[in-house]
Protein backbone atom coordinates (compact mmCIF):
# COMPACT_ATOMS: atom_id res chain seq x y z
CA UNK A 1 0.00 0.00 0.00
CA UNK A 2 1.46 3.66 -0.71
CA UNK A 3 1.41 6.18 1.66
CA UNK A 4 -1.57 8.11 -0.25
CA UNK A 5 -3.63 5.26 -0.03
CA UNK A 6 -2.70 4.40 3.61
CA UNK A 7 -3.27 8.23 4.48
CA UNK A 8 -6.32 8.50 3.25
CA UNK A 9 -8.59 4.89 4.29
CA UNK A 10 -7.07 5.36 8.23
CA UNK A 11 -8.81 9.26 7.65
CA UNK A 12 -11.86 7.87 6.26
CA UNK A 13 -12.09 5.07 9.43
CA UNK A 14 -11.54 7.75 12.12
CA UNK A 15 -13.96 10.84 10.44
CA UNK A 16 -17.13 9.79 9.06
CA UNK A 17 -17.97 13.12 8.50
CA UNK A 18 -14.75 14.71 7.87
CA UNK A 19 -16.13 15.78 4.37
CA UNK A 20 -17.50 18.83 6.19
CA UNK A 21 -16.16 21.60 5.91
CA UNK A 22 -16.40 25.22 6.10
CA UNK A 23 -15.75 27.19 2.81
CA UNK A 24 -12.45 29.23 2.47
CA UNK A 25 -13.65 32.61 0.99
CA UNK A 26 -15.23 33.47 4.06
CA UNK A 27 -11.46 34.39 5.20
CA UNK A 28 -10.15 31.24 6.60
CA UNK A 29 -11.43 32.09 10.52
CA UNK A 30 -14.17 30.38 11.24
CA UNK A 31 -13.74 26.52 12.42
CA UNK A 32 -16.30 23.07 12.51
CA UNK A 33 -16.20 21.24 15.22
CA UNK A 34 -18.81 18.22 15.04
CA UNK A 35 -20.19 17.57 18.47
CA UNK A 36 -21.42 14.19 17.50
CA UNK A 37 -25.04 12.48 18.90
CA UNK A 38 -27.01 14.28 21.82
CA UNK A 39 -26.90 11.54 24.38
CA UNK A 40 -30.75 10.02 25.08
CA UNK A 41 -32.28 12.13 22.38
CA UNK A 42 -33.58 9.24 19.30
CA UNK A 43 -32.33 10.09 15.72
CA UNK A 44 -33.13 11.31 13.32
CA UNK A 45 -33.12 15.35 14.75
CA UNK A 46 -34.95 18.47 14.09
CA UNK A 47 -34.97 21.96 14.86
CA UNK A 48 -32.82 23.21 17.41
CA UNK A 49 -32.28 26.25 20.09
CA UNK A 50 -31.50 27.37 23.37
CA UNK A 51 -33.62 27.15 26.23
CA UNK A 52 -35.24 30.76 26.68
CA UNK A 53 -34.32 31.26 30.32
CA UNK A 54 -30.86 29.11 30.16
CA UNK A 55 -28.01 29.52 27.56
CA UNK A 56 -26.56 26.25 28.51
CA UNK A 57 -29.52 24.03 28.10
CA UNK A 58 -30.22 23.50 24.14
CA UNK A 59 -33.29 22.46 22.79
CA UNK A 60 -33.54 19.65 20.11
CA UNK A 61 -36.43 17.93 18.49
CA UNK A 62 -35.60 13.54 18.28
CA UNK A 63 -37.75 11.10 16.10
CA UNK A 64 -38.38 14.39 13.93
CA UNK A 65 -41.09 13.67 11.90
CA UNK A 66 -42.89 11.11 13.52
CA UNK A 67 -46.08 11.60 15.31
CA UNK A 68 -43.79 10.72 18.69
CA UNK A 69 -41.53 13.06 18.26
CA UNK A 70 -40.81 15.38 21.13
CA UNK A 71 -38.18 18.37 21.96
CA UNK A 72 -35.42 17.30 24.15
CA UNK A 73 -33.54 19.47 26.84
CA UNK A 74 -29.81 18.91 26.59
CA UNK A 75 -27.22 20.43 28.83
CA UNK A 76 -24.07 21.28 26.70
CA UNK A 77 -20.63 21.36 28.09
CA UNK A 78 -18.08 24.19 27.93
CA UNK A 79 -14.30 24.01 27.57
CA UNK A 80 -12.34 26.88 29.13
CA UNK A 81 -12.83 29.69 26.43
CA UNK A 82 -16.33 28.63 26.96
CA UNK A 83 -17.09 26.91 23.56
CA UNK A 84 -19.39 24.70 23.61
CA UNK A 85 -17.52 21.01 23.14
CA UNK A 86 -19.81 18.51 24.46
CA UNK A 87 -23.17 17.49 26.20
CA UNK A 88 -23.77 16.80 30.14
CA UNK A 89 -25.43 13.49 30.49
CA UNK A 90 -28.75 12.45 28.75
CA UNK A 91 -30.93 14.71 27.26
CA UNK A 92 -34.47 14.76 28.99
CA UNK A 93 -38.15 14.77 27.31
CA UNK A 94 -38.64 19.32 26.89
CA UNK A 95 -41.86 19.12 25.66
CA UNK A 96 -44.08 16.97 22.97
CA UNK A 97 -44.07 17.58 19.62
CA UNK A 98 -45.73 15.58 16.68
CA UNK A 99 -44.12 15.39 13.62
CA UNK A 100 -41.19 18.76 13.98
CA UNK A 101 -39.07 19.01 11.41
CA UNK A 102 -36.16 21.79 11.08
CA UNK A 103 -37.59 24.73 12.70
CA UNK A 104 -37.57 25.60 16.54
CA UNK A 105 -37.74 28.77 17.69
CA UNK A 106 -38.74 31.41 20.33
CA UNK A 107 -41.76 34.15 19.42
CA UNK A 108 -42.76 37.10 21.67
CA UNK A 109 -43.50 35.73 25.53
CA UNK A 110 -41.05 32.70 25.30
CA UNK A 111 -43.63 30.69 23.34
CA UNK A 112 -42.16 28.10 21.50
CA UNK A 113 -42.85 27.77 17.72
CA UNK A 114 -41.94 24.74 15.66
CA UNK A 115 -42.79 23.51 12.15
CA UNK A 116 -43.56 20.18 10.88
CA UNK A 117 -43.27 17.51 8.32
CA UNK A 118 -45.34 16.69 6.52
CA UNK A 119 -48.13 18.18 7.74
CA UNK A 120 -47.47 21.82 7.42
CA UNK A 121 -48.06 22.85 10.46
CA UNK A 122 -46.58 25.21 12.71
CA UNK A 123 -47.21 23.84 16.75
CA UNK A 124 -47.08 26.73 19.59
CA UNK A 125 -46.13 25.80 23.04
CA UNK A 126 -46.43 28.16 26.05
CA UNK A 127 -43.43 28.39 28.35
CA UNK A 128 -45.13 26.42 31.17
CA UNK A 129 -46.70 23.44 28.74
CA UNK A 130 -45.10 20.10 27.79
CA UNK A 131 -47.76 20.09 24.83
CA UNK A 132 -48.51 21.74 21.97
CA UNK A 133 -51.20 24.61 22.78
CA UNK A 134 -51.81 25.51 19.59
CA UNK A 135 -51.69 23.95 16.03
CA UNK A 136 -52.02 26.41 12.51
CA UNK A 137 -51.95 24.56 9.39
CA UNK A 138 -49.87 26.89 6.50
CA UNK A 139 -50.91 25.56 3.25
CA UNK A 140 -52.65 28.99 2.18
CA UNK A 141 -49.36 30.35 2.92
CA UNK A 142 -46.68 28.20 1.47
CA UNK A 143 -47.81 24.64 -0.14
CA UNK A 144 -46.45 21.32 1.46
CA UNK A 145 -44.52 20.90 3.31
CA UNK A 146 -42.06 23.19 5.75
CA UNK A 147 -39.60 22.54 6.61
CA UNK A 148 -38.46 25.76 9.20
CA UNK A 149 -39.20 29.00 10.45
CA UNK A 150 -37.76 31.89 12.48
CA UNK A 151 -37.91 35.34 13.68
CA UNK A 152 -35.66 37.76 12.92
CA UNK A 153 -33.86 38.93 15.27
CA UNK A 154 -33.84 42.59 17.38
CA UNK A 155 -31.44 45.02 14.92
CA UNK A 156 -31.88 43.42 11.88
CA UNK A 157 -33.93 44.82 8.96
CA UNK A 158 -37.55 43.19 9.94
CA UNK A 159 -36.79 42.52 13.74
CA UNK A 160 -39.03 40.82 15.25
CA UNK A 161 -40.87 39.21 11.63
CA UNK A 162 -41.86 36.07 11.37
CA UNK A 163 -40.81 34.19 8.36
CA UNK A 164 -41.33 30.46 7.18
CA UNK A 165 -40.09 28.15 4.92
CA UNK A 166 -40.88 25.08 3.12
CA UNK A 167 -38.92 22.31 2.52
CA UNK A 168 -40.56 20.22 -0.12
CA UNK A 169 -41.30 23.41 -1.95
CA UNK A 170 -38.02 26.12 -1.04
CA UNK A 171 -41.20 28.68 -0.76
CA UNK A 172 -39.89 31.14 1.92
CA UNK A 173 -42.83 33.55 3.19
CA UNK A 174 -43.31 36.42 5.87
CA UNK A 175 -45.78 35.71 7.78
CA UNK A 176 -48.49 38.56 10.15
CA UNK A 177 -49.12 37.11 13.54
CA UNK A 178 -51.31 38.54 16.62
CA UNK A 179 -51.92 37.69 19.95
CA UNK A 180 -54.79 36.03 20.22
CA UNK A 181 -55.42 36.20 24.08
CA UNK A 182 -54.91 32.93 25.09
CA UNK A 183 -51.13 33.68 25.34
CA UNK A 184 -50.61 31.75 21.90
CA UNK A 185 -50.93 33.21 18.10
CA UNK A 186 -52.86 33.81 15.44
CA UNK A 187 -51.22 33.56 12.31
CA UNK A 188 -51.58 34.80 8.99
CA UNK A 189 -53.77 33.17 5.89
CA UNK A 190 -51.49 34.67 3.39
CA UNK A 191 -47.87 35.58 2.93
CA UNK A 192 -47.33 39.28 2.95
CA UNK A 193 -43.63 38.31 0.83
CA UNK A 194 -43.12 35.17 -0.99
CA UNK A 195 -39.72 34.01 -2.30
CA UNK A 196 -38.36 30.83 -3.93
CA UNK A 197 -35.03 29.63 -3.00
CA UNK A 198 -34.14 27.57 -5.86
CA UNK A 199 -32.33 27.74 -8.78
CA UNK A 200 -31.12 26.31 -12.39
CA UNK A 201 -29.76 23.35 -10.09
CA UNK A 202 -33.07 22.72 -8.17
CA UNK A 203 -34.67 22.44 -4.99
CA UNK A 204 -32.04 24.32 -1.77
CA UNK A 205 -34.54 22.45 0.63
CA UNK A 206 -34.30 25.10 3.49
CA UNK A 207 -34.58 23.09 7.19
CA UNK A 208 -33.34 25.63 9.58
CA UNK A 209 -32.46 29.64 9.62
CA UNK A 210 -30.13 32.04 11.54
CA UNK A 211 -30.06 35.59 10.83
CA UNK A 212 -25.73 36.67 11.24
CA UNK A 213 -24.96 40.32 11.55
CA UNK A 214 -22.18 42.10 9.95
CA UNK A 215 -19.06 42.10 10.87
CA UNK A 216 -18.52 38.32 11.35
CA UNK A 217 -16.10 37.58 9.27
CA UNK A 218 -16.68 37.19 5.46
CA UNK A 219 -19.92 39.12 6.30
CA UNK A 220 -20.12 42.52 5.58
CA UNK A 221 -24.30 43.18 5.04
CA UNK A 222 -26.82 41.40 7.58
CA UNK A 223 -27.36 38.26 6.41
CA UNK A 224 -29.24 34.80 7.10
CA UNK A 225 -27.51 31.47 7.41
CA UNK A 226 -30.17 28.65 5.58
CA UNK A 227 -29.52 24.93 6.15
CA UNK A 228 -30.26 23.30 2.97
CA UNK A 229 -30.96 19.75 2.95
CA UNK A 230 -31.48 19.51 -0.85
CA UNK A 231 -27.89 21.09 -1.12
CA UNK A 232 -25.73 19.51 1.86
CA UNK A 233 -24.77 22.65 2.84
CA UNK A 234 -25.46 26.04 4.63
CA UNK A 235 -25.92 28.77 2.62
CA UNK A 236 -25.76 32.57 3.45
CA UNK A 237 -27.78 35.16 1.98
CA UNK A 238 -27.68 38.91 2.24
CA UNK A 239 -31.12 39.89 3.72
CA UNK A 240 -33.54 43.15 2.39
CA UNK A 241 -35.44 45.81 4.07
CA UNK A 242 -37.75 42.86 5.93
CA UNK A 243 -35.38 40.32 6.96
CA UNK A 244 -36.18 38.49 3.14
CA UNK A 245 -33.15 36.75 1.75
CA UNK A 246 -31.63 38.08 -1.99
CA UNK A 247 -31.02 34.92 -3.28
CA UNK A 248 -28.75 36.50 -5.93
CA UNK A 249 -26.62 37.01 -2.92
CA UNK A 250 -26.02 32.90 -2.51
CA UNK A 251 -23.11 31.62 -1.01
CA UNK A 252 -21.88 28.46 0.63
CA UNK A 253 -20.45 29.15 3.64
CA UNK A 254 -20.35 25.14 4.91
CA UNK A 255 -20.15 22.57 2.19
CA UNK A 256 -19.98 18.56 2.06
CA UNK A 257 -22.73 17.90 4.48
CA UNK A 258 -25.36 14.83 4.62
CA UNK A 259 -28.94 16.01 5.87
CA UNK A 260 -28.69 19.76 6.88
CA UNK A 261 -31.01 20.55 9.57
CA UNK A 262 -32.25 22.87 11.70
CA UNK A 263 -29.62 25.94 13.01
CA UNK A 264 -29.35 28.40 16.20
CA UNK A 265 -26.79 30.30 17.66
CA UNK A 266 -25.26 29.82 21.05
CA UNK A 267 -26.33 32.50 23.54
CA UNK A 268 -22.99 33.19 24.87
CA UNK A 269 -20.65 33.03 22.29
CA UNK A 270 -22.45 34.07 19.31
CA UNK A 271 -21.56 30.69 17.99
CA UNK A 272 -23.42 28.90 15.15
CA UNK A 273 -24.90 25.30 15.25
CA UNK A 274 -26.72 23.33 13.51
CA UNK A 275 -27.86 19.59 13.45
CA UNK A 276 -28.03 17.25 10.71
CA UNK A 277 -30.53 14.42 10.12
CA UNK A 278 -30.20 10.84 8.38
CA UNK A 279 -27.24 8.67 8.50
CA UNK A 280 -24.72 10.80 10.80
CA UNK A 281 -27.26 12.48 13.06
CA UNK A 282 -25.43 14.93 14.91
CA UNK A 283 -25.10 18.35 16.20
CA UNK A 284 -21.86 20.60 14.40
CA UNK A 285 -20.89 24.04 15.56
CA UNK A 286 -18.65 26.57 13.46
CA UNK A 287 -16.70 28.79 15.99
CA UNK A 288 -15.60 32.26 14.60
CA UNK A 289 -19.04 33.72 14.40
CA UNK A 290 -19.43 36.59 17.58
CA UNK A 291 -21.89 38.07 19.08
CA UNK A 292 -21.83 41.45 17.87
CA UNK A 293 -18.02 42.97 16.10
CA UNK A 294 -19.45 45.24 13.97
CA UNK A 295 -16.32 47.28 14.48
CA UNK A 296 -15.04 44.53 12.23
CA UNK A 297 -16.28 46.92 9.13
CA UNK A 298 -14.16 44.71 6.55
CA UNK A 299 -15.31 40.95 7.80
CA UNK A 300 -12.10 39.68 7.70
CA UNK A 301 -10.81 37.88 11.34
CA UNK A 302 -9.78 41.00 13.40
CA UNK A 303 -10.62 44.64 14.72
CA UNK A 304 -7.66 46.29 13.79
CA UNK A 305 -6.19 49.49 12.02
CA UNK A 306 -7.45 48.40 8.70
CA UNK A 307 -10.70 48.77 9.95
CA UNK A 308 -9.94 51.67 11.31
CA UNK A 309 -8.62 53.07 8.37
CA UNK A 310 -12.60 52.43 7.15
CA UNK A 311 -13.73 53.92 10.30
CA UNK A 312 -12.03 57.44 10.30
CA UNK A 313 -13.35 58.70 6.73
CA UNK A 314 -16.95 57.99 7.82
CA UNK A 315 -16.28 59.66 11.51
CA UNK A 316 -14.96 62.75 9.70
CA UNK A 317 -18.24 63.35 7.58
CA UNK A 318 -20.82 62.28 10.44
CA UNK A 319 -24.15 61.68 8.84
CA UNK A 320 -24.88 58.61 7.36
CA UNK A 321 -27.13 60.58 5.30
CA UNK A 322 -24.69 62.88 3.15
CA UNK A 323 -23.99 61.98 0.06
CA UNK A 324 -20.13 61.39 0.71
CA UNK A 325 -20.98 58.47 2.91
CA UNK A 326 -19.90 54.46 2.03
CA UNK A 327 -23.16 52.97 1.36
CA UNK A 328 -24.39 50.98 4.27
CA UNK A 329 -22.62 53.64 7.01
CA UNK A 330 -21.14 50.90 7.68
CA UNK A 331 -18.83 52.73 10.99
CA UNK A 332 -22.45 53.60 12.31
CA UNK A 333 -22.26 51.09 14.93
CA UNK A 334 -25.20 51.53 17.02
CA UNK A 335 -27.71 52.40 14.33
CA UNK A 336 -28.60 55.84 14.92
CA UNK A 337 -27.59 57.48 11.84
CA UNK A 338 -24.73 59.62 12.51
CA UNK A 339 -20.93 58.18 13.16
CA UNK A 340 -19.51 59.55 16.05
CA UNK A 341 -18.28 59.67 19.56
CA UNK A 342 -20.70 57.40 20.15
CA UNK A 343 -19.77 54.73 17.85
CA UNK A 344 -15.60 55.79 17.94
CA UNK A 345 -16.10 53.75 22.18
CA UNK A 346 -17.52 50.99 20.91
CA UNK A 347 -15.15 50.78 18.35
CA UNK A 348 -12.07 50.82 20.66
CA UNK A 349 -13.63 48.53 22.82
CA UNK A 350 -13.61 46.23 19.97
CA UNK A 351 -10.36 46.81 19.11
CA UNK A 352 -8.84 46.40 21.91
CA UNK A 353 -10.12 42.93 22.16
CA UNK A 354 -9.05 42.62 18.39
CA UNK A 355 -10.30 39.00 18.17
CA UNK A 356 -14.45 39.12 18.04
CA UNK A 357 -15.35 37.17 20.38
CA1 LIG B 1 -36.56 17.86 7.49
CA1 LIG C 1 -11.18 43.70 10.34
CA1 LIG D 1 -23.93 55.99 15.44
Amino acid sequence: MNRFVACCVAASVGHVASAQFVNPDFGGCYAIRNLGLVPGVPINYGGITFKHDDPDVLLIGGHANNTDAAIYAARVTRDADGFINGFDGDAVIFASAPQIDGGLTYGPNSVLFFATYNSNNIGQIKPSSTTPDKTTNMDGVVNPSLGTLQFVPPGFPGAGRLKIASYSTSEWADVSFAADGLGTFTLGNTPNSLILLTDEVGQTGPEGIVYVQPGNPGITKYSVLISEYGRGAVACYEVDSVGDPIFSTRRELVKGLSGAEGGTRDPRTGHFLFSTYGGNNSVVLITGFNKNCRANINGDCYTDDADFSLFAPMYNILDCADPGMPEGCAADLNDDGFVDDADFVIFVAAYDRLICV
